[in-house]
C-alpha cells in the first residue's frame, strides 16, 4: 500500500514537472523522424521546392487538414522557408530526405497563434504527419530560368516550358499522358502569364507558383 502510494506520488510529480517543462519549451517545433531512407542524396533546405503530403491534426486528434483528400490527392508543391506554409512547417521540414516521414508538433506561436481559423481554435498546437516525396533545388532561381529559356530571349514560351516539363517528368519516371501535360502547361500559363502575351517573363517567373514546378 505504501509502495503503491509512493509510486503514485512520483508519477504525479513527474507529470507536473513534465507539463511544466513542456509549457516552457513549447516555443519550438518538435520533430520526430518516423522513417528516414538509408539512401539520402538530397536534403531539403530553404528555397527548395518540396513535394509532400501533410495531414494536420489538433492535439485532441481532430483532423484539420489533409493533403491526401484535397487537391485531388496530389501531394502539394511549395517552396520551403519563404512563408508559403506556416512557420512551424518551414522549420519542421528543413533538412529532410526524399522519402522521409516525420511527425512535427508546432506550438501556436509558430502556427496561427491566437487567431482562430476554420476548424482551428485560437492558440492551438498543431501536429502534422508529413511524407516528403521530392526536393527540387531552387526552382525560381535565375539559373533554372536560363535552363528553360533555350533561345535566350529572356522569356519562356509555351514550347520551352513543354520541353522542360518533359525532361522533368522523364527524370522522375512519372508516366503522364500528353493530355495531362497539356493541362499542366495551360495551368502554368493561366497562373503566371499575368499580362497574357503568351510568354512568361523573368519577372512573372519569379512568382511561379504551380503545383507541378
Ligand atoms: C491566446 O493566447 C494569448 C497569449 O497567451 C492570450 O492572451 C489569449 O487570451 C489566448 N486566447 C484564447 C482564446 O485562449
Ligand atoms: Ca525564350
Amino acid at each position: 500500500m505504501y509502495r503503491y502510494g509512493t509510486l503514485l506520488f512520483y508519477t504525479l510529480v513527474c507529470t507536473i514537472v513534465f507539463n511544466h517543462i513542456s509549457a516552457k519549451v513549447a516555443k519550438e517545433v518538435k520533430i520526430e523522424v518516423m522513417y528516414r531512407p538509408e539512401n539520402c542524396p538530397v536534403k531539403s533546405k530553404r528555397g527548395d521546392a518540396l513535394n509532400a503530403h501533410y495531414d494536420g491534426y489538433l492535439e485532441d486528434g481532430t483532423q484539420i487538414y489533409c493533403s491526401r483528400t484535397s487537391n485531388d490527392g496530389h501531394p502539394k508543391w511549395f517552396v520551403l522557408g519563404v512563408g508559403q506554409v506556416i512557420k512551424g512547417l518551414d522549420i519542421g521540414m528543413d533538412d529532410m530526405c526524399e522519402g522521409e516521414k516525420r511527425k512535427v508538433t508546432i506550438p501556436p506561436s509558430l502556427a496561427f497563434g491566437a487567431i482562430a481559423r476554420e476548424k482551428i481554435p485560437p492558440n492551438s498546437t498543431l501536429i502534422f504527419e508529413i511524407e516528403l516525396y521530392a526536393v527540387r533545388r531552387g526552382p525560381r532561381s535565375v539559373e533554372s530560368f536560363q535552363v528553360i529559356d533555350l533561345d535566350g530571349d529572356k522569356k519562356l514560351s509555351r514550347n520551352e516550358l513543354k520541353l522542360y516539363l518533359q525532361e522533368e517528368f522523364k527524370r522522375d519516371n512519372r508516366i503522364k499522358d500528353s493530355a495531362h501535360k497539356d493541362r499542366v502547361l495551360t495551368d502554368i500559363f493561366l497562373k503566371n502569364d499575368q499580362d497574357g502575351d503568351g510568354y512568361i517573363s523573368a519577372r512573372e517567373y519569379n512568382v511561379l507558383q504551380h503545383d507541378e514546378l
